[in-house]
């Protein structure tokens, strides 16, 4: 009895040892991989919850609060709330899931090394929302990290009607596409080839990591229903520790410039 415990303990970290391997090759090669059923029902359910709760903080949810994230309808270009930037301050069931075991040994499988939480958020996407364009996440600021990665978790399904998000395999290797002018870039549509895009179809459960420098986009939500998604984001630990805090300072100064700039004084953060 013992023995069967032990040879199955042994073959079940062998499995894991080259489920490992795989998902470092992958992710090496495509720049993305896709990780089915990592989350059970009962464990989304809170973060359902929470999603809703939230949603509820009419406190929050204002259009100078630099925390929110709008979009406009994709038919009626109405502007409407499309997420909160960060998140897991405000929710510690999100933050739980943002550090969860399971997680953090994904992320240092995929870095190999350990992974230290960087930003998050969480994009409700009504139907209707408009997508995202084609962008790196990656932003040319001197301390920005390059081992940069997004962890992408569905709360609804994730489809192309819904507008799930898009990327193209393998363009991570070509580093920063954009002018390293340390701003926000959208890319042109003419720098990927449409044929080669993968559609990030994910049913609630599955979670997806794909690099900074992987470039992606999404369509507008052309469903009847929301497409909540929570990005989580982290950075290898020797490429410069925890810095959630500091690099939150920097872009919240750097967000409340960018406003200024288009005659928005009032922001705040809250
Ligand atoms: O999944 C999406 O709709 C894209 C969101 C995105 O690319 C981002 O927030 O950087």
């Amino acid at each position: 009895m013992r023995r069967m415990r032990k040879v199955a303990r042994e073959s079940q970290h062998m499995s894991s040892v080259v489920h490992r391997v795989d998902l470092q090759e992958q992710f090496t090669r495509d720049g993305y991989v896709v990780i089915r059923e990592l989350i059970s029902p009962d464990e989304l359910a809170p973060l359902l919850a929470e999603s809703e709760r939230l949603l509820a903080r009419r406190d929050l949810i204002d259009i100078n609060n630099l925390r929110c994230r709008w979009q406009g309808h994709c038919e009626t270009g109405e502007c409407r709330f499309d997420g909160f930037d960060p998140i897991t301050d405000l929710s510690p069931p999100i933050e739980r899931m943002a550090r969860d075991s399971r997680v953090m040994g994904i992320l240092q499988a995929i870095l190999g090394e350990p992974a230290c939480l960087f930003k998050d958020k969480l994009i409700y996407k009504p139907p209707g929302a408009s997508g995202y364009g084609l962008h790196q996440d990656y932003i040319a600021w001197s301390d920005f990290p390059t081992s940069f990665v997004s962890l992408v978790m569905p709360l609804d399904v994730a489809s192309v009607e819904s507008g799930c998000t898009i990327v193209y395999p393998g363009r991570h290797h070509e580093g920063c596409l954009s002018t390293a002018d340390g701003d926000y870039h959208q890319l042109p549509m003419s720098c990927v080839d449409e044929s080669t895009a993968v559609s990030l179809e994910l049913e609630p459960g599955d979670i997806a990591v794909f690099s900074g420098f992987l470039p992606h986009r999404s369509d507008a939500n052309r469903s009847d229903r929301w497409r909540r998604q929570l990005y989580f984001s982290y950075n290898a630990l020797s490429d410069g520790g925890d810095r959630r805090l500091d690099h939150q300072r920097v872009f919240l100064g750097w967000l409340k410039e960018k406003y200024s700039q288009f005659d928005r004084p009032e922001t705040y953060f809250d």
